[in-house]
Order: structure tokens, then sequence, then C-alpha cells
């Protein structure tokens, strides 16, 4: 059975011609998360909170600010809990609005990390041993990475599985997770013969999925990367926009051009496609016979335009701390019993013992 978690209307009947006009579909379920790691970047929003802005009028949309993951890492108690607040306002300042989407923090619902144990015990070793992003962030450094940087795609799996998610909008780092979290799905179901799970689907775009470092453009844009000229932060000021584009990796040909062989001012390029979302041909019509100069001015231009207003935003929101943190409660405390509806269903499922529910 699946759990449908919809407040659906029942059908309305018409008084007068007594006929029984058809319920509205239920929207379908989203779900997606950010780890509270640091300042979150144009990659991230370019390759997801955009394009959770843009549909979410369509969804039934559930948003988590993943705090349990950002611990697979050392990372400073002060920071985390800073962090935490300020993606929440970044979540909202970037246009999520609370009237489409449920916004929390992952470790004020339990249930992710009870989940998260049962699901471990459902996982073979061999799946997780391919999960690339696992090898780049060890390091090789496998004897002293912690357990749960390599159990975190499981964590991930839960935050989705609970929610009976059908679309995950991620950036195109995520789609190795994805196909993690459905394989965890389809084997759990087909082992107790029930659809215990919402098998879910990766909504990766197009456009964005994959922004690059600005100082090596055969890495991908990252919070955690240490050179900060590596990235955008939606929080840096045209200043500092315009000095990080003026110090990006290009190359020492001419020609502004969308090519392959060139990943320096074709993630420029991409960049500047994604926040104009005009055609490649416009752009490289647009920059005939100029030089990387002018590019770079205009993409500076661009970025600014972009990015203004959510900060304007975004110091309204972050200097009222008590609305954002009941903003956050309110979240949690909504989707809680989704959470725990499909806890109960799983441990009932594989044969934990539960007191009986509703008092009798
Ligand atoms: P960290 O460096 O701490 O691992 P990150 O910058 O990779 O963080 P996440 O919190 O892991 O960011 O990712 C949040 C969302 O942003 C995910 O959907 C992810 O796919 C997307 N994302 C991250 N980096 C990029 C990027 N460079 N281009 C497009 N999307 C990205
Ligand atoms: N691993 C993701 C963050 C994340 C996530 C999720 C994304 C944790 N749980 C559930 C989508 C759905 C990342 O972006 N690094």
């Amino acid at each position: 059975m699946l759990i449908e978690t919809n407040n659906e209307e029942k059908p309305a009947v018409s008084a007068k011609a007594n006929t029984v006009v058809p319920k509205p579909q239920a929207k379908k379920r989203v779900f997606s998360g950010v780890q509270p790691t640091g300042n979150i970047h144009l990659g991230n929003y370019l390759g997801a909170i955009r394009n959770w802005v843009n549909a979410q009028a369509e969804f039934d949309n559930i948003f988590c600010i993943v705090d349990l993951h950002a611990i697979t890492l050392p990372i400073d108690p002060k920071e985390l809990h800073t962090n935490t607040r300020k993606l929440a306002a970044l979540y909202l300042a970037c246009g999520l609005d609370t009237h489409y989407c449920k916004l929390f923090v992952q470790s004020h619902v339990h249930q992710h990390a009870e989940m998260s144990w049962i699901l471990n015990c459902f996982t073979p070793m061999g799946w997780l041993n391919r999960m690339t992003q696992f090898k780049s962030k060890a390091e090789s450094d496998l004897d002293s990475v912690d357990t749960g940087l390599y159990c975190y795609p499981v964590l991930m799996a839960c935050d989705i599985l609970l929610y009976q998610t059908h679309y995950v909008p991620v950036g195109d780092d995520q789609r190795q997770h994805l196909e993690l979290t459905r394989d965890i799905a389809q084997r759990f179901n087909s082992t107790y013969k029930q659809n215990v799970f919402t098998i879910p689907e990766a909504q990766i775009r197009e456009m964005g999925a994959r922004i690059m470092s600005l100082d090596d453009p055969t890495k991908k844009m990252s919070k955690s990367e240490s050179n900060p000229n590596s990235r955008i932060s939606l929080l840096d000021d045209p200043k500092t926009i315009k000095q990080k584009v003026a110090r990006a990796t290009t190359d020492s040909q001419r020609l502004i051009a969308f090519d392959p062989e060139r990943p320096g001012i074709t993630n420029l390029l991409t960049i500047y496609q994604t926040l104009t979302r005009q055609s490649q041909q416009e752009i490289e019509q647009e920059f005939a016979g100029k030089g990387y100069g002018d590019f770079k001015a205009a993409l500076t231009e661009r970025l600014v335009e972009a990015l203004t207003p959510i900060q304007q935003r975004y110091n309204e929101l972050i200097s009222d701390l008590p609305t954002l943190e009941s903003i956050l409660k309110q979240g949690a405390d909504e989707v809680r019993p989704i959470a725990e509806a499909t806890l109960q269903q799983v441990k009932q499922v594989i044969g934990l013992l539960q007191y009986p529910q509703n008092g009798s």
C-alpha cells in the first residue's frame, strides 16, 4: 500500500445537477535538500534551488536542510548552527514560499536517523563501495574517515523514501545517489512483496545541472573547496563578484564560443545562458568580435542583477530569527507525521514489535 500523504479533498457533489465532480488530481510529491556546510553558491542555486522555486506551485514540496549529512565530515559546531539558519533564510530569499513548501531541518525529525539504521541493514556494502562521491570525499584516507560518510547515501535514501517522494530535483552530481535510492526501495519492496516505498525519480535539468569551479573548470563548483575564488557565493557583493569573474580561468584563444574542449569559457557561457535563458547561438552572436573583457563585464552585470534581490530579502530574513525558527518548527511539525507513517509501516513489515496504535 502506498501512503498517500496529500490532504486530498473528498469528491464534491454539485447540488444543482447532483452529479459527482471528479477529485482534483493530487499533486506529486517533491523532496530535496542542501547541506549546511558553507555559503550557498551559484551551482547550488542554478543546479537545484532555482528549479525548486520555479516549479513549486506544481508540486507538493518538502525541502530540507540536511544537517545530519553535514556532520559526515568534520565541521565546527558554531559554524553548523549558523549555516543552518543562513540556509533557511536563503531558501526563502531565493523564493521558496511556505504556501507551497514545507521547510525543515533534518535532525528535527528523528525518523530520518531511525530509518537510516534500518535501511543500512538492507543495503549491500558492494552498492556503497561504488559511490564516486564517497571515494572523492574520503580522498583515499579510508582508515580514518568516519563510517557516517560511507553510509551518507543511505541517509539520503531515507530522506527521500520517508516522504513517498515522486521527484527529486538535484544537480547532476546526485544522479548516482538517486539510482542507489531507487535500488534500495525496489529491493525492499520486492523482498516484502509490498509497495512500501514509492520509487522516486531524479529531476535533473539540462541547463545549470553542473556548474564548474571558476579556478579549475574540470571540477564542479563546491562549498567545501578550500579556495573561495573557485565559487560565487549567493551572498557575494558586486565587487567580489567582479573580482572572481575577472580571475576565472579561461584560455589563450579569443573566440567566445561554447566548446567542450575549452571548459573555462564554456562554464562561464553556461552560467550566462542559465541566467539569461538565451540560446547558445544567440549568446555567441551577442559576443561575436568581442573579447573576454566585454563578456566578463556582461556576465558580472547579470550575476549582480540576479543576486541583489536575493541578498536584500536575505538580510531582512536573517535579522528576524524568531520568525525563521518558527517557520522551521512548523515545517518539522508538518512533515513528522508523514515520516512516522512510513517508518511505522517499515517496522511492521520487517517484524519489529510495536505497541498498538490509537490506544487500542
Ligand atoms: P559540499 O561541497 O559541501 O559537498 P556542494 O556544494 O556539493 O556541497 P550540496 O549541499 O552537496 O552542495 O548540494 C546541494 C544541491 O546543489 C544538490 O542538488 C547538488 O546536486 C547541487 N549542486 C551542488 N554543486 C553543484 C554544481 N556545481 N552545479 C550544479 N548543481 C550543484
Ligand atoms: N546528498 C545531497 C544532499 C541531500 C539530498 C537529500 C538531496 C541529502 N538528502 C535528499 C536530495 C534529496 C547533496 O546534494 N550532496
